[in-house]
């Protein structure tokens, strides 16, 4: 594994996406999910750490995250047309522009047989009226920056004053970093992965949560 993501780093460093993709498919032996966990989500971490200490460029995170988002957008499994009974859902990313977590979660939810609605890019109040007007039960965020995560807090707020009950679903690097962080924000649950929505969402909808 350790050599997938060196490897898979160095083609992303490089701009090389026909080596990215080769990496991808001599992977046999990884579902597609895993290898986005094991192996993309870990280099695009290091890059970013690269970044952060002043050995990669801005255009190197920028065109690694542009390459995988291409790469992701392909391989993800499509939607499951059997859906399955369960609580209006939908996702998006807060205040941020980081969308790679929130398509590769949309994606495993809907392959995974759930039907949700994919808000893109939202601000608190326009996030508010449309769980309002879509009647949404369950709401998926995802952030990766630390402000928009605070602003979570914000967006429990708002749904109270309107006596909305919405189960709030978090995930994203700033509560991967700080474990209590989901419950000072007032989420109902925090995912470090996409494949860990399954579980919180079939909690949900046993009572359990
Ligand atoms: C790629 C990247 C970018 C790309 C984004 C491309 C895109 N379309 O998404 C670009 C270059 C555009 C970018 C821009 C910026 N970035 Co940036 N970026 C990253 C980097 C390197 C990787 C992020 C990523 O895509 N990871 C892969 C995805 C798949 O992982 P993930 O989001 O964590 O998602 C997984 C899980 O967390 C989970 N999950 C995520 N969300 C949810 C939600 C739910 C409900 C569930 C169940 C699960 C779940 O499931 C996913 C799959 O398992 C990170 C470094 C890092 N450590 O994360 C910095 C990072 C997030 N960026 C950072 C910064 C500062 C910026 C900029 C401000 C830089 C600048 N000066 O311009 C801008 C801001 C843009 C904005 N306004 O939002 C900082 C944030 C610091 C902070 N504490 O706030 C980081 C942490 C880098 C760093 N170490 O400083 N970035």
């Amino acid at each position: 594994m350790e050599n997938n993501i060196s490897n898979f780093m160095e083609a992303l460093l490089s701009i090389n996406r026909i080596a990215a993709r080769q990496i991808l498919e001599s992977s046999t032996s990884i579902d597609r999910i895993s290898f986005i966990e094991n192996v993309v989500i870990p280099a695009l971490e290091r890059i970013g750490k690269g970044w952060q200490d002043g050995v990669f460029a801005l255009s190197q995170v920028y065109m690694a995250g542009r390459i995988c988002e291409e790469l992701i957008d392909e391989i993800l499994p499509p939607g499951d047309p059997d859906r399955k009974d369960q609580p209006k859902m939908a996702i998006c990313v807060l205040s941020d522009r980081h969308k790679l977590g929130k398509t590769i979660v949309y994606s495993l939810l809907r392959s995974s047989g759930f039907d949700l609605l994919d808000y893109g890019t939202m601000e608190v109040e326009e996030l508010v009226e449309r769980i309002k007007n879509d009647k949404i039960e369950i709401i998926l965020v995802s952030v990766l920056m630390l402000h928009s995560a605070l602003k979570v807090k914000h967006l429990k707020e708002k749904l109270d004053a309107l006596n909305l009950d919405v189960k709030i679903v978090v995930g994203g690097a700033p509560f991967r970093f700080d474990k209590q962080l989901w419950q000072e924000v007032g989420a109902d649950a925090m995912c470090s992965t996409a494949s860990e929505a399954v579980l919180v969402i079939k909690n949900v909808m046993d009572g359990s949560l």
